[in-house]
């Protein structure tokens, strides 16, 4: 049945995959690497020509939606979320691994209409993996239908974390606590693959059964969101209630009951700055 979205949804795959020859063109190159706030939040010339090459393109065709980028917001752009239909944008997922060539770099495109999850699009460029969502129609790897591990209980988890970019002593000292934590349980093991949209997409291709983060952004749990929870998954806050896209907080799981036990096991409560804090 035609979905008023049909068209933004076609649009965020046919970009994804041009953004996807812009990463692969520029892996093995050297890059022009510098430092956004701290010393391991790195960004390169490629991330920032993907992210206006996207939203160039987008905003020609839907010059009426909200655009929200990683690096547009870098430089100073306000985080408005609003009713209108938004984009939220990461051009480079695992700006680290690119930089490193550590083959789990995505495009992730997640599209909100109302505030309402509409649909998400994450593009593993250096595997050319296609992973798409949309809210009551299903998810997909490279067109196959995906779903999440039905997995129930955490000790039969393999559970994915980040150490992210912030290095402050509060983050830091809460998420080696947290991985502890989860070690002593015990959780099968730890994985980290350094794009929280590649770690959603795991979840959701029941590859792993939980990924919780604290310090990363709208534009990096976005697409992931809804990719997840169509492939079966849950998604909400690290402390159980629910997701708040600009909160920087999310745990992603295949079943509720592994949400519950990684809420007893996991805190946080370091104190985040929102995305759309003023
Ligand atoms: C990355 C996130 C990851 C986080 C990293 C970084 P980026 O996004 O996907 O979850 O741990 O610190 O924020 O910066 O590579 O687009």
């Amino acid at each position: 049945m035609e979905d008023q979205y049909d068209a933004c949804f076609d649009a965020a795959v046919e970009i994804a995959r041009k953004a996807g020859e812009m990463i692969r063109e520029a892996f093995h190159k050297p890059k022009c690497i510098t430092a956004k706030g701290c010393a391991t939040d790195l960004v390169t010339e490629t991330d920032e020509a993907v992210e206006k090459m996207i939203i160039g393109h987008l905003r020609e065709r839907f010059p009426d939606h909200n655009f929200i980028g990683e690096e547009s917001t870098a430089a100073g752009a306000r985080c408005v979320f609003d009713e209108r239909p938004t984009w939220m944008i990461d051009p480079v997922d695992g700006t680290t691994n690119f930089v490193h060539r550590f083959p789990y770099v995505a495009v992730s495109i997640g599209f909100l209409a109302k505030k309402e999850f509409v649909f998400g699009v994450i593009y593993n460029a250096p595997q050319d993996i296609m992973y798409t969502g949309r809210t009551g129609k299903g998810a997909f790897r490279n067109g196959e239908a995906i779903s999440a591990s039905g997995v129930q209980q955490l000790n039969q988890s393999l559970v994915l974390l980040e150490i992210g970019s912030s290095r402050e002593a509060e983050h830091l000292d809460e998420k080696v606590r947290n991985y502890h934590n989860l070690a002593k349980h015990p959780v099968r093991s730890i994985r980290s693959l350094g794009s929280a949209a590649l770690n959603m997409c795991a979840v959701a291709s029941g590859e792993g059964e939980a990924y919780c983060e604290t310090g990363m952004h709208c534009w990096d749990v976005a697409a992931g969101t809804v990719i997840l929870r169509e492939a079966g998954g849950y998604v909400c806050d690290p402390d159980g209630t629910e997701l708040d896209v600009m909160s920087r907080r999310c745990l992603a799981t295949c079943s509720e009951n592994v949400a519950k036990e990684m809420i007893s096991v996991a805190k946080y409560n370091a104190p985040l700055a929102r995305d759309d804090a003023a």
